[in-house]
């Protein structure tokens, strides 16, 4: 992150990069479906002096969001896949940390992103080629302050159009939420209305195959009053649906996302992780879990072995408040935040309770300390 300010403006379509990208034959098929909306929908202009195609912006239109309501879209089976010269055996494993970062003193919070397709090994055997926001999947945990400023850029280091959609945001998305063309960025602002876990995903057409190749994350929102002292942990639940791999790197397929039978689930990107690796945590003391899932498609029945939650928040904190809870399900697309704490030391395990998706990953380790 940084908070450099990128301008937005024109975008051109230059017709050569385009005919060049499209001799990579599985790039090729996703740089037409995902810029089929921008060539097609937009009236070009020609360009007399470079023969190059123009397309000028129109920041009232984004025709890339209405993939959130579209039903058909023609699509690759797989996606944009990672260098073929990257050796999958070259890209190592590493935790995600689950630990909330601070809120920022400041009250103006800028972010910039960059859209990168990157491969990432999720566990032992796997490396899926992932398209992801700052070359991590997911991207990086956001935390800020009910009312307060968040001041956005996205720049595209990638190869098709991307985009960004904050589920905290209450903003025209059709100016704010419109895609990037590869090397431009796209920069807008919102203020956090409500307080609570909320999603941020990629929301370029199809949203489907950009949401399931890793481009989600979290953005946390402290209510105005604080909530209690706790350790506060993010886990964000994601499925994958991955095709056979090109030279040891999985991508991931969008026919198989269409079928929604996931291969593996996972808390924080890599199936899991904190079996091998647990989240410890002091005995008696309150435990805060901002449970985010970004599906693309199933809920999360979060639920924890041996514990019970003092308090769900079923909406913005410290409303929609209820107690004695043992499972609640997460939507896909939603955030809650859940909270306990455990009186005696031993492993709690923390799991999707749909237990298929939890045996195929969404599971994890709470050891409570002495
Ligand atoms: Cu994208």
């Amino acid at each position: 992150m940084s908070d450099t300010q990128a301008p937005t403006g024109r975008r051109t379509i230059d017709s050569g990069r385009r005919r060049f990208l499209m001799h990579a034959p599985v790039l090729a098929a996703a740089v037409a479906a995902c810029g089929r909306s921008e060539v097609g929908r937009r009236a070009p202009s020609a360009d007399t002096a470079t023969g190059a195609t123009r397309v000028h912006e129109r920041p009232t239109q984004n025709p890339d969001s209405r993939s959130d309501t579209s039903l058909h879209h023609a699509m690759p089976s797989s996606s944009a896949s990672a260098p073929g010269s990257t050796a999958a055996a070259a890209v190592a494993f590493h935790r995600f940390d689950p630990v909330l970062p601070p809120l920022p003193h400041q009250r103006v919070t800028r972010l910039h992103f960059t859209a990168r397709e990157v491969p990432i090994r999720v566990r032992e055997d796997t490396v899926v080629a992932a398209w992801t926001f700052d070359g991590d999947m997911p991207g990086p945990i956001v935390h800020v302050r009910q009312g307060d400023m968040v001041e956005f850029t996205l720049t595209n280091a990638g190869r098709i159009p991307h985009s960004m959609d904050f589920h905290a945001a209450q903003i025209n998305p059709k100016t704010a939420f419109r895609s990037a063309l590869p090397g431009q960025s796209v920069s807008f602002s919102f203020t956090p209305k409500y307080a609570g876990a909320f999603l941020y995903h990629c929301g370029t057409a199809p949203v489907l195959m950009h949401l399931g190749s890793g481009m989600f994350g979290a953005i946390i929102v402290d209510p105005v009053k604080p909530l209690r002292p706790a350790t506060e942990l993010v886990l964000i639940q994601n499925e994958f649906y991955l095709g056979p791999p090109e030279n040891g790197i999985s991508p991931f397929a969008y026919t198989k996302m269409l079928s929604e039978l996931p291969d593996l689930l996972a808390f924080n990107g890599r199936p899991a992780q904190y079996q091998e690796a647990p989240i410890h945590v002091p005995r008696g003391k309150l435990v805060r879990f901002h449970v985010v899932n970004a599906g693309p498609t199933h809920p999360c029945a979060f639920h924890v072995v041996g514990g019970q939650f003092e308090t769900v928040y079923l909406g913005a904190p410290p409303n929609s408040a209820i107690h004695g809870v043992q499972t609640y399900s997460v939507a896909a697309g939603g955030g809650m935040i859940f909270e306990m704490r455990a009186d005696e030391p031993g492993e709690y395990v923390f799991v999707n309770h749909s237990f298929g998706h939890g045996q195929k990953g969404a599971i994890g380790t709470l050891i409570v300390d002495e």
